[in-house]
């Protein structure tokens, strides 16, 4: 049976702006107080999507989430209607209001863990929603999130879902960003290495910018999903990434099957992780491609996202392609590089750049935007909606972008109770598209869950 990796991209929520929020992630702070375009980033994020399609890749599509989230603001206190609520709280803090209506579920890299049926003990399918502990925008998102994926993978037989990992900033859970598995093919057991920035109970004296993953998180989840340990590989990201903003793993590395990407000053002991995933490995040779600092500097790397790149085996071509952001190729030293690795005998063999600017702004390059799961056919069969892109959903999705979201929105817009009415609007047709239940708190009835 044929066994793939199946990217599932965030779609651009309406909402989406730039209010500068993720402090250590220096394209958001860089962006703060511009004006968005959300109906552009939703667009962007389709014709990429698209793009996967045409190279022969099975795509999938997760739904934006409720923004502003009206449920943290009547825990907080906040009572009345809908638009009372709003108006209210923008009131008393126009920067929790923005916290709250950040569209960041677009990046769904950092949505879930997930650890394939061929990885775990009891041959089926973990997936664990991150807890993103690290951000207050984005600590709102794990329970949606989960369910979201039960709407989904909602076949008992076949999927496992797990709570977040408790714990609050100790047990800061990025996700999929942090997480590379190495594999021979899809369908084969692989090796999963977790990438993380500090330990929970030590001091991390050496970061300037927060550690948003913890060791001990790492744990946790390989724990939930009953990883055999000889599969499994935890190394410390370098500081000297995280301080030059590098606030997820997915910034300086990339991996796909055998093949693994990374910058040099991406982890704190490169060498012997290397030998580490070789041995665990066992026969299957890796191939591991190092760009030297003096070749592609780490500043170069974070304003590129050069390793943001989504490296895949595209059925339609020879040799793997990466997808980027079309930022590395307006910048001379990663567009040298990337012109130089293609020449030389490795199995990376295309390139293809995209403009994501909308995303990229806030610091979302093409692998942010996708949570990777390994599915085999029958796996796709057993889901339980139409997250799968086709021509005919690629078609219903761009319509309703282009019906439902404005071409811009600035920070002062986000207390504009229409701006919300349209979104609730619009997630409440999304999900009748994507036929995915009443998975929004405002659909449920039930304003004290999420
Ligand atoms: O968590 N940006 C996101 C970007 C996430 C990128 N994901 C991966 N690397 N996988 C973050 O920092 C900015 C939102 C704002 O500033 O409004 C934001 O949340």
């Amino acid at each position: 049976m044929r066994v793939q990796e199946v990217n599932f991209d965030g779609l651009v929520g309406a909402t989406h702006n730039y209010a500068g929020l993720s402090y250590g992630n220096v394209a958001s702070a860089a962006s703060k107080g511009r004006s968005s375009n959300p109906k552009e980033g939703a667009l962007q994020g389709l014709r990429k999507m698209q793009h996967m399609r045409e190279l022969g890749l099975t795509q999938g599509v997760l739904p934006p989430h409720q923004r502003p989230h009206l449920p943290t603001l009547r825990a907080l206190g906040f009572q009345g209607t809908d638009i009372h609520i709003l108006t209210k709280a923008y009131e008393t803090s126009p920067e929790l209001v923005a916290n709250l209506s950040s569209s960041s579920t677009m990046w769904t890299a950092n949505a879930a863990t997930v650890t394939p049926f061929c990885d775990t003990r009891d041959g089926k399918t973990h997936f664990t929603p991150a807890n993103l502990a690290a951000m207050y925008h984005r600590s709102i998102e794990p329970l949606t999130t989960g369910r979201i994926l039960r709407a989904m993978f909602s076949n008992d037989d076949r999927f496992v879902h797990h709570p977040h990992i408790p714990g609050g900033i100790h047990m800061g859970d990025e996700g999929a960003a942090n997480h590379n598995r190495f594999c021979s093919d899809y369908g084969n057991s692989g090796v999963a290495v977790f990438v993380y920035g500090r330990e929970a109970f030590g001091r991390s004296d050496d970061l300037q910018f927060p550690g948003r993953q913890t060791k001990e998180s790492c744990r946790a989840v390989l724990t939930q999903h009953s990883v055999a340990s000889e599969r499994m590989i935890l190394v410390r990201q370098n500081p000297k990434a995280i301080n030059a903003g590098a606030f997820h793993n997915d910034v300086v590395s990339v991996c796909n099957k055998n093949v693994f990407f990374f910058h040099e000053e991406a982890f704190e002991n490169t060498s012997s992780l290397c030998a580490d995933i070789q041995t665990a490995m066992g026969q299957v040779p890796m191939e591991f491609i190092e760009v030297p600092a003096n070749e592609v500097s780490l500043s170069d790397a974070v304003s590129t996202y050069l390793f943001n790149s989504q490296l895949v085996s595209a059925p339609a071509r020879e040799g793997m392609t990466l997808i980027l952001p079309s930022e590395a190729q307006d910048n001379v030293a990663t567009r040298e590089y990337i012109q130089r690795l293609l020449e030389k005998d490795n199995s990376i063999s295309h390139a293809d750049f995209f403009d994501l600017r909308q995303s990229m702004r806030n610091g979302g390059g093409p692998a942010c935007l996708r949570l990777r799961v390994v599915l085999c056919d029958d796996d796709l069969l057993a889901m339980g909606s139409r997250s799968i892109l086709t021509d005919d959903l690629y078609g219903d999705l761009v319509s309703w972008v282009e019906k439902h979201y404005r071409e811009s929105v600035e920070p002062e817009d986000l207390c504009d109770p229409q701006l919300m009415m349209e979104n609730f609007a619009a997630l409440d047709e999304l999900t009748q598209i994507l036929d995915l239940g009443s998975i929004y708190d405002f659909q449920r009835n039930d304003s004290s869950s999420d």
